[in-house]
């Protein structure tokens, strides 16, 4: 099997990746099947001395069967692809377990933590240059907001992608099920510094996490 993806490291990862390949071997098994019949009509059908062109009004049922059977095709990924975008665009979790706001600018991600008091927009809240630290196996919801022009917050191992359009609140939620580092790239030319504009996503072990966030708020309140 080719492997196109990063390793996927979200719970709903597989959703996505599953789609990813089904479709992409649909259609690599008809653009196979549609190429080799072109080439093979083009040698059995091609010039010949002594045999005149007719001309052909085509053939019913196979028109029906090529009409029907893609269609088929269509309808059950449209089904499959909606349960998937469901639960990664269009259901928040109604309790996440971490919080976090990220708010895009040229040219870098800036990290809000809640602080000890879980709440935006309070004394305690710190800030981070381009670090995501959240914990394994709890799911994490990211408002993104941007200050000047269109970004895109691209986790491709978390299968995440949105937007960040300025004026408006966006949002990503995902379940990270493996601990290491992974990168935040920049998925829209924002501008001179956008090839620059990469943050790190870290997740940690439960201990690590809490270890990290003492470390944290312990810098802020000193
Ligand atoms: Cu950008």
């Amino acid at each position: 099997m080719m492997s196109w993806l990063p390793e996927n490291i979200s719970a709903d990862g597989v959703h996505l990746d599953f789609l990813f390949y089904a479709i992409y071997y649909i259609t690599g098994i008809i653009f196979i099947l549609v190429a080799g019949c072109m080439i093979a009509f083009l040698i059995l059908y091609r010039q010949k001395p002594g045999v005149r062109a007719t001309y052909t009004h085509g053939h019913r049922t196979l028109e029906i069967v090529w009409t029907v059977t893609p269609t088929i095709i269509l309808v059950i990924i449209l089904f499959l692809s909606h349960a998937s975008w469901a639960k990664m665009k269009l259901n928040p979790p109604k309790n996440p377990d971490v919080r976090l706001e990220v708010i895009a600018k040229q040219f870098n991600w800036i990290v809000v933590y809640p602080g000890p008091d879980g709440k935006f927009g309070t004394k305690d809240d710190v800030k981070l240059d381009n670090q995501v630290n959240i914990p394994i196996n709890k799911t994490v919801y990211i408002s993104l907001t941007g200050e000047d022009v269109i970004h895109s917050f691209f986790i491709p191992h978390a299968r995440v992608k949105q937007d960040v359009v300025p004026g408006r609140q966006m949002a990503v939620w995902f379940k990270p099920i493996k601990t290491g580092k992974f990168e935040i790239p920049c998925a829209e030319l924002c501008g001179t510094g956008h090839s620059g504009m990469k943050g790190e996503l870290i997740v940690h072990s439960a201990a690590s996490y809490q270890a990290f966030l003492k470390k944290l708020y312990a810098k802020k309140s000193s």
